[in-house]
């Protein structure tokens, strides 16, 4: 076990529930913080209330535990964000800027900060994104992961902090459910196929999106925060690529196991979101500075999806 205590922000979220309990078992129970503005369904970690606009609480908790790391995961998502742009911008901006300046102060070792395919926009090439590219994008998150990044790399720049990050596609797990954004389809699809019903989605049948299964964006994460800090030659964020899909092409791979599901579409606001994003991430970057590499294609996670959801489900299926 390693010594560095963690204090994760935003737990409780689709991606904080699942790396809580993978950093549990690299840095151990009792290192690992988790926190969050509502309350765990199930206590299997540390846990501290924490809004991320309460700076001082932040504090206490950083000096109760002594904490060495944050992986700062609270934020408000593309589609809910759009509802309420102001409050999306003070949440996701001086959340961070809470998070940067504590760290700064407390001299922290990591921190880790995600940003996402939706600092991309209308000018930005479609297929195989690059890293450097046009970053001009339509929705108030996205402006605040642009805001984001740059922060980052100013306080990597000027105070020699090590803060690193991934721009994360859509994330697709079985263990828990996303909130609020544009990809959230990509999940939902699942259960509805396992629950025998039918899915009517949010965007057209052709959006191909970027998406990624969740054993992959959490040992991507992983593999970053491991990775020696010379190799790190992005401070803003890493593009990170996983899978590419249009809903039509997840319905016919879900339909291999389940011949009988049907979609049927109607296209809302998210769909003019979805389709300032791109279709495909070019993450040779990623590739080259510190090994990443993505495991599930979209059979694989489809098949995994299905399986690890038919169990969770058999209570209720039998
Ligand atoms: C969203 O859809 O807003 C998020 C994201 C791609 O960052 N899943």
């Amino acid at each position: 076990m390693r010594k560095d205590t963690i204090l994760i922000i935003g737990a409780n979220g689709q991606l904080g529930s699942v790396l809580t309990e993978k950093l549990q078992t690299i840095f151990g129970y009792d290192h690992v913080i988790s926190s969050d503005i509502r309350q765990p369904a199930e206590e299997k970690s540390i846990f501290e209330y924490l809004d991320i606009l309460d700076k001082k609480r932040l504090e206490a908790v950083v000096e109760k535990y002594q904490v060495t790391q944050i992986y700062h995961l609270a934020a408000i998502l593309s589609a809910s964000g759009e509802k309420n742009p102001l409050k999306t911008w003070d949440i996701n901006m001086q959340g961070l800027l809470n998070v940067l300046e504590l760290a700064r102060v407390k001299k922290l070792s990591k921190v880790y900060f995600p940003s996402s395919i939706a600092v991309f926009g209308l000018e930005t090439p479609r297929i195989n994104t690059p890293q450097h590219t046009v970053l001009a994008p339509t929705t108030v998150y996205g402006m605040s992961k642009v805001a984001g990044e740059n922060w980052c790399q100013y306080y990597c720049k000027r105070y020699g902090m090590d803060i690193r990050s991934l721009r994360y596609p859509g994330v697709i797990g079985y263990q828990s459910l996303p909130g609020g954004g544009t990809t959230d389809y990509a999940v939902d699809i699942f259960h509805k196929a396992i629950l025998k019903e039918s899915f009517v989605c949010f965007l057209e049948a052709e959006t191909k999106l970027p998406m990624i299964y969740m054993d992959d964006v959490i040992r991507g994460t992983i593999e970053l925060m491991d990775a020696p800090s010379s190799d790190i030659s992005i401070r803003t964020s890493y593009n990170l690529s996983g899978v590419s899909f249009s809903p039509k092409e997840i319905t016919e791979a879900i339909q291999k196991y389940i011949p009988s599901f049907k979609t049927s579409y109607s296209p809302d606001f998210r769909q003019a979101i979805a389709e300032s994003w791109p279709d495909s991430i070019d993450d040779s970057q990623a590739k080259k500075d510190w090994g990443w590499k993505t495991m599930y294609d979209l059979e694989g996670m489809t098949e995994d999806m299905l399986f690890q959801l038919g169990k969770k489900y058999k209570p209720v299926l039998a």
